[in-house]
Protein backbone atom coordinates (compact mmCIF):
# COMPACT_ATOMS: atom_id res chain seq x y z
CA UNK A 1 0.00 0.00 0.00
CA UNK A 2 1.14 3.69 -0.92
CA UNK A 3 1.88 5.58 1.87
CA UNK A 4 1.66 9.68 1.61
CA UNK A 5 4.87 10.96 1.67
CA UNK A 6 6.81 14.73 2.12
CA UNK A 7 10.22 14.85 0.70
CA UNK A 8 11.09 17.18 3.52
CA UNK A 9 10.23 15.20 6.43
CA UNK A 10 12.90 13.30 8.85
CA UNK A 11 11.18 10.52 9.64
CA UNK A 12 9.59 10.14 5.73
CA UNK A 13 13.40 9.92 5.44
CA UNK A 14 14.06 7.28 7.93
CA UNK A 15 10.97 5.07 6.43
CA UNK A 16 12.42 5.65 3.52
CA UNK A 17 15.46 4.07 4.48
CA UNK A 18 17.35 7.33 3.12
CA UNK A 19 18.76 8.72 6.76
CA UNK A 20 19.65 5.47 9.34
CA UNK A 21 18.16 4.96 12.51
CA UNK A 22 18.47 2.31 15.32
CA UNK A 23 15.48 0.45 14.42
CA UNK A 24 13.21 -1.70 17.09
CA UNK A 25 10.15 -2.61 14.69
CA UNK A 26 8.81 -2.45 10.92
CA UNK A 27 5.83 -3.19 9.90
CA UNK A 28 3.66 -2.36 7.16
CA UNK A 29 2.10 0.88 9.05
CA UNK A 30 4.65 1.56 11.46
CA UNK A 31 8.16 1.89 12.27
CA UNK A 32 9.80 1.89 15.84
CA UNK A 33 13.72 3.65 16.77
CA UNK A 34 15.81 5.15 19.28
CA UNK A 35 15.00 8.75 19.67
CA UNK A 36 18.58 10.55 19.04
CA UNK A 37 17.80 13.27 21.03
CA UNK A 38 16.52 11.43 23.94
CA UNK A 39 14.83 13.18 27.29
CA UNK A 40 15.80 10.08 29.17
CA UNK A 41 17.98 6.99 28.54
CA UNK A 42 15.84 4.30 26.59
CA UNK A 43 13.83 7.05 24.65
CA UNK A 44 12.00 5.50 21.76
CA UNK A 45 9.57 6.19 18.84
CA UNK A 46 6.29 4.57 17.55
CA UNK A 47 5.75 6.16 13.98
CA UNK A 48 3.79 6.20 11.37
CA UNK A 49 4.83 5.07 8.33
CA UNK A 50 2.80 7.08 6.31
CA UNK A 51 2.74 11.58 6.42
CA UNK A 52 0.46 12.69 8.49
CA UNK A 53 1.18 15.76 11.13
CA UNK A 54 -1.28 15.19 13.84
CA UNK A 55 -3.94 13.04 15.32
CA UNK A 56 -6.15 15.20 13.21
CA UNK A 57 -5.12 13.96 9.95
CA UNK A 58 -4.18 10.17 10.38
CA UNK A 59 -6.75 7.42 9.76
CA UNK A 60 -8.09 5.55 12.70
CA UNK A 61 -6.70 2.25 11.83
CA UNK A 62 -3.09 3.62 11.40
CA UNK A 63 -3.03 5.66 14.52
CA UNK A 64 -4.57 2.26 16.20
CA UNK A 65 -1.37 0.70 14.64
CA UNK A 66 0.81 3.22 16.11
CA UNK A 67 -0.43 2.38 19.36
CA UNK A 68 -0.27 -1.20 19.19
CA UNK A 69 3.67 -0.64 18.09
CA UNK A 70 4.19 1.65 21.23
CA UNK A 71 3.00 -0.81 23.34
CA UNK A 72 5.23 -3.49 21.95
CA UNK A 73 8.44 -1.35 22.01
CA UNK A 74 7.35 -0.35 25.87
CA UNK A 75 7.02 -3.54 27.01
CA UNK A 76 10.53 -4.39 26.02
CA UNK A 77 12.19 -0.82 26.83
CA UNK A 78 10.26 -2.02 30.70
CA UNK A 79 11.53 -5.29 30.48
CA UNK A 80 15.15 -3.98 29.73
CA UNK A 81 15.22 -0.86 31.90
CA UNK A 82 13.05 -1.60 34.48
CA UNK A 83 12.37 2.14 34.74
CA UNK A 84 9.56 3.35 37.60
CA UNK A 85 7.33 4.34 34.92
CA UNK A 86 7.24 4.90 31.99
CA UNK A 87 5.11 7.64 29.57
CA UNK A 88 3.64 7.35 26.43
CA UNK A 89 2.96 11.18 24.67
CA UNK A 90 2.08 12.02 21.34
CA UNK A 91 2.33 15.88 20.64
CA UNK A 92 -0.12 17.77 17.87
CA UNK A 93 1.33 21.26 17.22
CA UNK A 94 3.76 23.71 18.10
CA UNK A 95 2.31 24.54 21.46
CA UNK A 96 2.20 21.20 22.10
CA UNK A 97 6.30 20.95 21.81
CA UNK A 98 5.44 19.48 18.17
CA UNK A 99 9.08 19.05 16.70
CA UNK A 100 8.20 16.82 13.99
CA UNK A 101 4.86 17.00 12.29
CA UNK A 102 5.08 13.53 10.87
CA UNK A 103 2.79 11.45 13.61
CA UNK A 104 4.64 9.33 16.64
CA UNK A 105 4.20 8.41 19.98
CA UNK A 106 6.87 8.75 22.44
CA UNK A 107 7.96 6.07 24.57
CA UNK A 108 9.55 7.77 27.41
CA UNK A 109 10.89 5.87 30.23
CA UNK A 110 10.28 7.68 33.77
CA UNK A 111 11.87 7.87 37.02
CA UNK A 112 10.73 9.43 40.24
CA UNK A 113 13.51 11.50 40.77
CA UNK A 114 13.71 12.87 36.93
CA UNK A 115 12.32 15.87 37.12
CA UNK A 116 11.23 15.72 33.42
CA UNK A 117 9.09 18.85 32.35
CA UNK A 118 6.76 17.61 29.68
CA UNK A 119 8.08 20.37 26.95
CA UNK A 120 11.75 19.27 27.78
CA UNK A 121 14.47 20.68 25.67
CA UNK A 122 16.08 18.44 23.31
CA UNK A 123 19.61 17.92 23.02
CA UNK A 124 21.87 15.69 21.08
CA UNK A 125 22.47 12.10 22.63
CA UNK A 126 25.27 9.79 22.77
CA UNK A 127 25.41 7.59 20.31
CA UNK A 128 27.34 5.22 21.79
CA UNK A 129 25.03 5.19 24.94
CA UNK A 130 21.79 4.99 22.65
CA UNK A 131 23.72 2.36 20.09
CA UNK A 132 23.63 0.07 23.61
CA UNK A 133 20.21 0.52 24.49
CA UNK A 134 19.01 -0.31 20.94
CA UNK A 135 20.83 -3.62 21.01
CA UNK A 136 19.62 -4.34 24.82
CA UNK A 137 15.77 -3.40 24.17
CA UNK A 138 15.66 -5.24 20.67
CA UNK A 139 16.92 -8.24 22.51
CA UNK A 140 13.43 -7.72 24.44
CA UNK A 141 11.25 -7.40 21.50
CA UNK A 142 9.60 -10.70 22.19
P1 LIG B 1 8.19 15.87 18.93
O1 LIG B 1 8.91 17.07 19.46
O2 LIG B 1 7.08 15.34 19.87
O3 LIG B 1 7.70 16.10 17.53
O4 LIG B 1 9.28 14.69 18.88
C1 LIG B 1 10.20 14.53 17.84
C2 LIG B 1 11.31 13.66 18.36
O5 LIG B 1 12.04 13.19 17.24
C3 LIG B 1 12.32 14.39 19.25
O6 LIG B 1 12.30 13.79 20.55
C4 LIG B 1 13.66 14.17 18.58
C5 LIG B 1 13.41 13.07 17.59
N1 LIG B 1 14.15 13.20 16.36
C6 LIG B 1 14.27 14.31 15.57
N2 LIG B 1 15.02 14.05 14.50
C7 LIG B 1 15.37 12.73 14.58
C8 LIG B 1 16.15 11.87 13.74
O7 LIG B 1 16.68 12.25 12.69
N3 LIG B 1 16.28 10.57 14.16
C9 LIG B 1 15.72 10.11 15.32
N4 LIG B 1 15.92 8.83 15.64
N5 LIG B 1 14.98 10.90 16.13
C10 LIG B 1 14.81 12.20 15.76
Amino acid sequence: MAHPTDPNCIFCKIVAGTIPCFRLHDDAQTIAFMDINPANEGHALSVAKGHWPTVHDIPADVLGAVAQTAQRVSKAVHKTLNPEGINLIQANGPGAAQSVPHLHIHVLPRWKTDNLAINWHPSPGDMAKIKALHERILANMG
